[in-house]
């Protein structure tokens, strides 16, 4: 395992796509030396060379501060990424932060956080950034951050970027470290895969800082593959690793499905308001917390376990400011990344679509009501709401005018 350090891009020359960026003007050992590692299935050597990339850049930064940024709403795959980057930047003395934008809200989310003691700061705009040295974000489509700027003014190195999405790699994060790769199905798998490289000696059931790591990283690995329905051979391998230092009881705890009173409620809003058209239902349920946002995901579920459906989009207004909602499908023949878009479209301000998902089965949108929401009458911003949303679906399935409306009995 040896690595050539310096400017060398060309740490596997057959597999691996690579480019160089040039600096983003942060960092402060001259020109980033970046690697995009997609679409390998094999080279055990790459893995090696990966790891000790990465680990020869913390030691680079030892003793330093790092702030991991999750963006979104935080799941078990980027948690416990987060945790495991934190645990390996332990070994150089390197502080760390995990430092989340939404709440956590779903409850095995919650339950994982708790069980695990977990610690997440919610960002503020109070928060002095200049107290860290370097950012990483794990498990993200995007690098582009809500407070990309704040971090730039204060001079806060771009360190690490590792994720596992499909999406356009095209645009190299600038950071100095990049993995990227789209054949797992998880970020947690290739965290495991450093911690293997890290701990030659493999994982001690007997160390309490392993167990915890090994059961978070399980539970990112078992969510983000439905369970392993979508697992790679890497991700087998990767949990395989961890296997005997998983605790199974926590880890039954964390699993456990609980549905929230307020989840039912929206549950309940969601089975007077649904329609169904064919094999589609379509529903919403009303003004929604922002701590109950993930809600919103878990009733698609549930509509999608009536017999006949096999695409269900449910929303909400979250915080009387924008309409969040979900999509989840079963259908052969709906790629939910394409509905979402064709259905929403792009945004006028920002450019960029207002909703997206993956291609198998599930996606999500969000559209601000901007103005709208300042409107006193919060009645008739829902309806309005309501009525926008639902006028696009209908017309992207073919079905305006067709209002079969069923309140009670078959459905
Ligand atoms: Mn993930």
């Amino acid at each position: 395992m040896k690595e050539d350090n310096s400017n060398n891009n060309s740490v596997n020359k057959e597999n691996s796509i690579f480019a160089t960026s040039s600096s983003n003007g942060l960092s402060s050992n001259g020109s980033a030396n970046v690697s995009i590692y997609s679409n390998v299935t094999s080279g055990k050597n790459l893995k090696c060379q990966m790891y000790e990339r990465l680990s020869k850049g913390l030691e680079e930064r030892t003793g330093k501060s790092q702030l991991i940024l999750l963006l979104g709403t935080p799941d078990p795959d980027a948690i416990s990424s987060a945790m495991a980057l934190e645990y390996l930047s332990q070994e150089y003395d390197i502080q760390t932060t995990i430092m989340c934008f939404s709440p956590v809200s779903h409850h095995e989310n919650r339950a994982l956080v708790k069980r695990l003691g977990i610690s997440l700061q919610k960002y503020h705009s109070d928060i002095d950034l200049s107290a860290y040295d370097f950012y990483s974000i794990v498990d993200s489509q995007k690098w582009q951050n809500p407070i990309d700027h704040r971090l730039d003014e204060a001079g806060i190195e771009f360190f690490a970027f590792v994720d596992h999405h499909r999406e356009d790699i095209s645009a190299v994060p600038p950071a100095y470290f990049v993995d990227i790769r789209s054949n797992y199905a998880c970020t947690a798998t290739i965290f495991s895969e450093y911690i293997y490289q890290a701990l030659p000696a493999g994982l001690t059931p007997n160390d309490p800082n392993h167990v915890r790591l090994a059961t978070a990283l399980m539970h990112g690995l078992r969510s983000d593959t439905q369970k392993f329905i979508l697992a790679t051979q890497e991700d087998f391998q990767a949990a395989s690793f961890l296997a005997s230092c998983v605790d199974s009881q926590v880890m039954e705890v964390i699993e456990r499905k609980v549905l929230t009173p307020s989840i039912l409620d929206m549950f309940e809003n969601a089975l007077v308001t649904r329609k169904v058209h064919d094999n589609f239902i379509f529903a919403d349920v009303g003004y929604v917390r922002e701590t109950d946002r993930d809600g919103l995901p878990q009733i698609a579920d549930l509509l999608l376990a009536r017999e006949g459906t096999d695409t269900v989009l449910v929303f909400g207004v979250v915080e009387e400011t924008i309409i969040d909602g979900s999509l989840r499908t079963r259908s052969e023949t709906i790629n939910p990344d394409e509905f979402l878009k064709g259905f929403l479209g792009v945004s006028p301000e920002s450019g960029r679509p207002y909703g997206g998902g993956n291609i198998r089965d599930r996606g999500g949108f969000q559209i601000p009501l901007g103005f709208f929401a300042m409107h006193e009458d919060k009645n008739q911003v829902y309806a309005m709401a309501r009525q926008i949303v639902e006028k696009s679906f209908l017309d992207y399935i073919g079905k305006t005018g067709n209002k079969s409306r069923k309140k009670n009995g078959s459905s």
